[in-house]
Order: C-alpha cells, then structure tokens, then sequence
C-alpha cells in the first residue's frame, strides 16, 4: 500500500521502531542469476557495503555500475513483536528493488529517492535472528524516470551522477494490530491572530473515535474525532496563532490518539501555521513578499555518493546562514526526510522537486504514454510524504522538458505533449492546494506551457553556454526574455538557475572563463538585472557545491564546478561575494 510511506515510523507507548541500517553483506550480480540461485537464502562469497551509501563510491570496481547487487544483513525481533504488525521501511533505493525475509517474497518497488515499506508480520520468526534480503538494480532505460536511452551517453542522459543503492535509511517499526493511523494532512491557514488547522486522519481499523491535541505558543487544544469510512476531518482553530516563517520558523505539535478511553495507537507530528500565494508580481508568504535567496542543491559528498548523511544536511545548512541564503531547491528529486525537518526548524524555504528530470519523452505520443503515469506516481508519492513541512512553499514538477523540434505536419503529439503536462500540473495543484507549483523552463523548451505554472521558473546559461564569455550581452538578452513572458502571462518570476563552472583556486586579471573571477562576475550581473524589475521573485544559483556528474567533455574529471562551495564544502570567490551581497540586504 502506497500509503504506508506517509508518515515517518517513531517510537512511543505504542509503538516501536529500530533503526537497522549498518555495514551489510552485498554481493555483485552482473548476470541476474541470484534469484534462480536462491541467493535470498543467503549470499555466499559476499562483501560487505555501509547502508546508507551509494556502491559507485565504496567499491573500485563498480563506479560504473548499474546492474543487479545484493544486500542482506540480520535483526532480531523480539517476541514481544508478536501482537504488533511488523513494517520494514527502506529509506530509498536506486532504481529498483525486491525483498525477501527469511527467504520469502515480501515485495517490489520501482523508483529512487521515494522510500518504500512493506508489512513483514507473515513472514518473520519471532523472539529469533531474521534474514533481510533486497535486490537492487539501477539500471537506465526508456520508460523510467529519469529517461534513460536517448543518447550512447556511458552512464545517464543527466547532469548528476546516477548513483546506486540503499541511500538512505532502513527501519523496522511496528504499529497496533487493532488499527493504525495510516495518514495525517494539516492544512493551515490565518486570518489576522486567528490560526486554523483543517486536519485529516486515516487509520486502518475500524476505531470510531480519537482525539487531536495542538499545542504551541502557551495554547493546548484538544479535540474529539468521529471516523467514518477510516477518515477523520476537523477543523481547529488557534487563538494568538504564532504564524512560520523565516524569521521565526515557529512550530506547532499536532498529536493524534486512535481510541476513547484506551490508546490503541498515536502519532505526533511538528507543523507550522502558514500560507502561500502569488499575485502578478511576487510570491507571498503569510500576504507578505519574499524573495528567494539560494541555491539549488544536489544529495552528493565525496565517499557516500548520494547515501543520507546527517553532518552534511547540518553542515550545509549552517553554511547557506552563512552567506545569508534563505531557501534551496531539492535539485532534481525528493531529499531525505531530514532535510525538511530541519529546513521546518531553520526557517529556510524549500522548493521540493520530483524527479521528473529531462523529460525528453513528450517528443512523441508514445513516449509521452510511457511516462505519464510515472510523473503521477512520483509526484503523489513526494506530496503524500513531505505535505506536512511549512518549510515546502512550491513543488517543482519538471526540470526541462523538452519540445521535438522534427515533427512532421499533422502530428498531434504537441498538444498531446501539453495536455499531459497540464493535466499532470493540475493534478499536483488538486492533491494539494496550499503550495504552488513550477516546472524549469529550459532556453530549448516550449514557452508558452507557463500558463500551467503558478511561477516562472527560468534556467538560463547565458554567459556560459551561450554568448560564452560576454556576459553583459548574454545578461540583456535574458532581461528582455523576462519582460517578454512576464508582460504574456502576469506571473512572478524566480532566476531559478544560472551560474558559470569555476575550478577552486583558477584566476586571471581579465575574468576568463572557469576562473573563481568570471563566475562572480557572472553571478553580479545576473543579480544587479534581477534587482531592477520588480516581478522577480528570487535568484538561485546552480549550485550550492561542486558535484559529481557523468563524463563529457565539458565536465572535468567528472565534476560539475558550477558550485559556489567545492564539493568538500570550502568557499569559493562567488561565496565571499553572496555573503556581502545576502548579509547587506538584511542588515
Ligand atoms: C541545466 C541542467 C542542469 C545542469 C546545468 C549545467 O538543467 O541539470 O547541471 O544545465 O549544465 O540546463 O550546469
């Protein structure tokens, strides 16, 4: 059940959670034998591998490599686990995995960066050691998301490294036999010092009462629930509501019990009280202008890949203080879970991404059916896990989707094109109605698909790719583009990606192209223009750090340098001058 991924597992009086990520045994299968060997009872001649991790990272010989592995490790579940329904609870794998306890099927997923769960009661020992089997493959192709097989490109068709394995963490976690709360959406809203909380309850089990208790900024409030159907909905008012935002990133409790008189289950959760909107000319937090202050982001470290790491989540959070940001894009796909949590209690506004990457696919009819319902999936798996997080202000659907430009006379596929995609905005906009919605508009994409976004969202590489060089050239012809779509479609525009490759430690007098120098200059006159119209709403640059990408030639050693931090985090030229740029602007 695709829904068992909504809330985050926890430990309280009545329930339990163990988190089993370690240093497993893994074991290559480049030949896709180990079902037909029965590996899942028990890999022989194994290795063993840090979950979470990626695998290009830790093993010399598989940098590349994209096909079958194997993970397996053992936990004891303890008899007292007997009366609870038992869930393992992988944090992501990439792309594909299956699992198998003690040898038996539990099930399968597709699709990376969403974690997934399974319920493992039938097939455990109880009071006893038990067999954790997963098969991971990560292989590229047409039809999967990000597309692969477009081009003889080595290893992806995109600009990050394609990194494989358990990236994240894994847990086991119990909940009540009886029933369970399955989901919890908090919608928020204000009007002046009245606070109201519309919330929404699903268990499984059929428990025909509860109660909700908000609780922040000196008020406790507590509510009785009536379920029908599994569902719950009420609505709480909060009187003095103390609202999330920036500057003070307040956050309320929402605790959730199933059952009147006796607990049968409960589940707490921190939220905060805000809104989000737009007009013509800028995005408004709580009815106040913000402007984004930022960068987008990767989940990349030198030795773990894309594997969770949690002093890096903290570590680049203190450094975007540092230069004065206040926001970043989860550049190109769901991040792990704490980079919400923590962003909720830093104050920084996110720009939470699906991993709908280059999508090459709305070329024609059939490659448009092949990914439709993968957009959906992935975009509803992202809402149904992060909605909760005041810091999420915008989900971004799409980066570049791309127009083909050989069609014949009489093809349809480009209005079919656009009704996919506006469909598949539409839909993001009515499973939640409280954020907005963008995609990234590349140079080469159809322009006029902005009506189906709430903000214009542009990556532009003039300077860089294009008008390579002469930046001031390049910097008017995005200035006119700009006045152009937004004298067309009345929308608030963010600079969502600009930046230019800098080699740490490269100088010239004269800026010269992939020295520190150029990509300040770059980065000067892209923010001096955005500061002279009053629709843009933010400007963030790519990227935040160096990071790992495939081969080309215009990517050194297999870098992207367009980090304004090296990949090990020291500051560039471009971040010296953020800081007096950012820090000034709030002082
Ligand atoms: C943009 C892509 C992004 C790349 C960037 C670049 O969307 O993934 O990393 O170019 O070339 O067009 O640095």
């Amino acid at each position: 059940n695709p829904k068992d991924i909504a809330l985050f597992p926890q430990r309280n009086e009545v329930r339990e959670l163990k988190k089993i990520s370690g240093i497993w045994k893994f074991k290559k299968d480049a030949e896709d034998k180990g079902v037909e060997e029965q590996w899942f009872n028990g890999l022989k001649d194994f290795r063993s591998i840090a979950v979470p991790g990626s695998w290009n990272e830790q093993f010399t010989d598989m940098k590349n490599y994209r096909d079958w592995v194997w993970y397996e490790t053992t936990s004891f579940i303890p008899e007292r686990w007997k009366d609870e329904k038992v869930y393992i609870r992988i944090g992501e794998a990439s792309y594909a995995a299956k699992v198998w306890i003690n040898g038996k099927t539990v099930g399968e997923h597709a699709g990376g960066h969403v974690p997934f769960s399974f319920n493992i009661s039938p097939m455990l020992n109880f009071g006893a050691e038990n067999r954790i089997t997963i098969q991971v493959e990560n292989i590229f192709e047409f039809g999967r998301m990000p597309e692969g097989g477009f081009s003889s490109q080595a290893i992806a068709d995109l600009d990050y490294f394609p990194y494989g394995g358990i990236n994240r963490d894994v847990y086991l976690y119990t909940v009540p036999q009886k029933a369970h709360i399955k989901d919890i959406t908090v919608v928020p809203s204000f009007k002046g010092t009245k606070g109201l909380m519309e919330v929404i309850v699903e268990q499984e089990g059929d428990v025909e009462q509860g109660s909700i208790t908000v609780s922040g900024n000196g008020h406790e409030i507590d509510k009785n629930i009536q379920f029908v159907d599994g569902l719950a909905k009420i609505s709480i008012k909060i009187p003095d509501v103390r609202l999330w935002s920036p500057e003070d990133p307040y956050l309320y409790n929402v605790k959730v019990v199933l059952g009147e008189k006796e607990e049968i289950d409960s589940y707490s959760l921190q939220t905060g009280v805000r809104t989000v909107s737009v007009n013509e000319n800028q995005i408004l937090l709580n009815d106040k202008p913000i402007f984004l202050k930022g960068f987008g982001k990767q989940e990349d470290f030198p030795l773990f890949g894309r594997g969770t790491n949690n002093p890096v989540i903290v570590t680049d959070m203190e450094l975007m203080d540092w230069v004065g940001a206040n926001s970043f894009r989860t550049a190109y796909y769901p991040f792990d879970e704490e980079y919400y949590n923590l962003a909720d209690k830093k104050g920084f506004l996110v720009i939470a991404e699906s991993p709908a990457v280059g999508l090459f696919g709305l070329n024609d009819t059939a490659q448009i059916k092949s990914i439709e319902g993968l957009c959906n999936q992935y975009m509803e798996e992202m809402i149904l896990r992060d909605k909760n997080h005041p810091s999420i202000i915008m989900w971004g659907l799409a980066n570049e989707p791309m127009e083909n430009t050989r069609r014949k006379e009489g093809d349809t596929s480009k209005e079919e094109a656009y009704k996919m995609f506006a469909d598949y905005m539409q839909r993001a906009k009515d499973l939640d109605p409280t954020r907005l919605v963008m995609y990234l508009g590349d140079s080469n994409g159809p322009s006029d698909w902005y009506d189906v976004a709430d903000v214009i969202c542009l990556n532009r590489y003039e300077g860089w790719y294009k008008t390579n060089g002469r930046i001031n050239e390049g910097v008017q012809n995005i200035s006119n583009e700009l006045d152009q779509l937004h004298t067309k479609f009345k929308k608030p525009c963010i600079l969502i990606e600009f930046g230019a490759a800098a080699l740490p430690g490269a100088h010239a007098i004269n800026p010269e192209m992939f020295t520190e120098d150029y990509q300040v200059e770059l980065i000067r006159a892209y923010m001096q223009m955005a500061k002279h119209k009053d629709f843009i709403s933010g400007v963030m640059l790519w990227n935040f750090a160096d990071f790992k990408t495939t081969s080309s030639i215009i990517r050194m050693g297999g870098y992207n340098y367009k980090g304004v931090f090296t990949r090990d985090r020291r500051p560039k030229a471009a971040a010296r001058y953020l800081k007096a740029e950012w820090k000034s602007d709030k002082e």
